[in-house]
């Protein structure tokens, strides 16, 4: 029997100090992008994300319609294991299937269209649509971007839903003259160029272009997309049936491939990792775990890990510290997983990168998270919460609430993942419950972007490398988290009817 000095710590057990925020510290300079799978130290991983957020190998979270919505953000999905092959492999092919890109349309608008007709010809149906003059000049007012709905996996062919959209461009210029669309090669994606300039209310246009322009985004759609231009996605496999499972995922197009288990310090991973690596070389990427400590870390880095998920029990729907007594509070299993990663790079000259996966209670805990040593997260409660997610949304006592349930409950029956020696689960290591409503991943997604970036600015960083070597973090006392806790209600304005 062996007991370890340290306290098993949590990551709300931790605060970041603030260092020199200097001038190139800004929201657009900040680079999230990371590595997701080993490459060599000083050379880029051959796969990155632009947003370090990836969301959980479960039923109730990862669908193609999120993992598309996710792509769009610069996160990545895994599909989960626990379905038949095909399916699952239906899934991949269905988020493959959705092509991403740039599309460059230009609408040329009629001498005599004022800024209300071009509103009007865009309005609802053009998405990322500026005005601009021929001549590149501008009266110094801005127009934001004019949106549309979102698109929809499940509400549009998958074929070609941008063709849809540009259609309905098509359809409403016909009205004012001499309107005419081209559309060249290429799709635009993203949600938010930077305001461009455009004319004041009334101006006549000598000649008009509305552009989609999308240069300042190119290196974020670069990151979010593979060269084939279809959106990122992966699958979760188990160690039962890797052999099939994983020749039908590569072939629907899977990016990444990790193996799904609640303890992945055994001998079925490395197994299941020299299966894989037999069959397909270097080709095929696919992650391991869950592990919390160093021995664990380097067990499944030597076996070919192409990166290593870090957590037991602190997931929010799991209960394998009180059924099994095993787990290490997230904090302490970074630090410990983090520091053999790095001697393992100096050793090897190979970079394992580390997902940190569960455990994570707010936006604020993503960012203690990286600065322990996470190249990126892996997250369940967060994503069940949004209208993408594919659990069913219900109003309980006047609150909306989405179901989330763990792979270890009853529910989920997750055998290949809660292995007890047989065909079935003798006793659940998870919950059934329900998660706050959140609205929309496309909306949280970019506030939750926007809170990691300025946390890098307070930190004086612009990259998560550079955030993660001049991180100062302090332990933090029972005391402060009372009063941080402390005093004021927020404000309910449907309570608040004066004295
Ligand atoms: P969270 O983001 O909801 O806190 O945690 C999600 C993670 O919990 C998953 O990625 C997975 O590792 C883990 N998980 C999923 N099901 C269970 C369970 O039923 C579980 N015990 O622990």
């Amino acid at each position: 029997m062996k007991i370890l000095p340290e306290v098993s710590r949590t990551l709300s057990e931790y605060l970041l100090l603030p260092n020199l925020t200097t001038e190139d510290c800004t929201p657009a300079n900040v680079d999230l992008t990371t590595p997701v799978v080993r490459h060599r130290v000083g050379e880029p991983s051959p796969i990155r994300i632009a947003t370090p957020l990836v969301s959980a190998i479960m039923e109730a979270v990862s669908s193609p319609r999120l993992a598309v919505a996710l792509a769009r953000t610069g996160g990545m999905a895994f599909i989960h294991q626990n379905q038949d092959i095909a399916s699952q492999a239906a899934d991949v092919a269905a988020v493959k299937g959705h092509k991403a890109g740039f599309r460059r349309a230009e609408l040329h608008v009629a001498p005599t269209a004022t800024l209300g007709d071009i509103t009007a010809l865009t309005r609802g149906c053009a998405q990322d649509f500026v005005a601009v003059t021929d001549d590149g000049t501008a009266e110094g007012r801005f127009l934001g971007l004019i949106t549309v709905d979102d698109f929809h996996p499940d509400r549009h062919a998958p074929t070609d839903p941008v063709t849809t959209r540009m259609r309905a461009v098509e359809d409403l210029v016909t009205a004012p003259a001499a309107v005419s669309l081209s559309d060249a090669n290429e799709t635009i994606w993203h949600h938010r160029l930077d305001v461009l300039p455009v004319l004041t209310p009334h101006a006549r246009l000598a000649s008009v272009v509305l552009r989609a322009d999308y240069e300042s985004h190119t290196r974020f759609r670069h990151e979010s997309v593979d060269a084939d231009k279809r959106f990122r996605v992966g699958a979760g496999i188990n160690t039962r049936d890797h052999t099939d499972r994983v020749p039908a995922l590569v072939d629907a197009g899977a990016d990444v491939l990790c193996i799904d288990s609640s303890d992945g310090y055994s001998v079925y991973q490395a197994k299941t990792l020299e299966f894989v690596r037999d069959k397909y070389g270097a080709d095929v990427h696919v992650g391991a775990g869950n592990v919390v400590d160093a021995r664990a870390f380097r067990y499944l880095a030597d076996a070919g890990a192409a990166w290593v998920k870090v957590g037991i029990g602190g997931g929010s729907i799991c209960t394998t510290r009180e059924t099994k007594g095993i787990g290490r509070g997230q904090a302490s299993a970074l630090i410990d997983v983090a520091r053999a990663r790095d001697a393992y790079a100096q050793e090897t000259g190979v970079y394992v990168p580390l997902c940190c996966d569960g455990g994570l209670l707010t936006d604020y805990h993503m960012a203690i998270a990286l600065a322990l040593g996470a190249d990126f997260i892996m997250l369940g409660r967060y994503f069940a919460r949004f209208d993408e997610s594919p659990n069913r949304r219900v109003r309980i006592g006047g609150r909306l609430l989405k179901e989330y349930w763990g792979e270890g409950s009853a529910r989920a029956r997750n055998i290949a993942r809660y292995e007890q020696g047989g065909d079935d689960i003798a006793f659940e290591e998870g919950v059934d419950g329900y998660v706050p409503y959140a609205g929309s991943l496309q909306q949280t997604v970019p506030i939750t972007v926007a809170k990691l970036k300025a946390t890098l600015i307070s930190c004086g960083s612009t990259s998560l490398p550079a955030f993660r070597d001049s991180a100062i973090l302090v332990p933090v006392s029972e005391q402060s988290h009372r009063q941080t806790g402390a005093e004021v209600m927020v404000r309910d304005h449907s309570q608040d009817a004066g004295e």
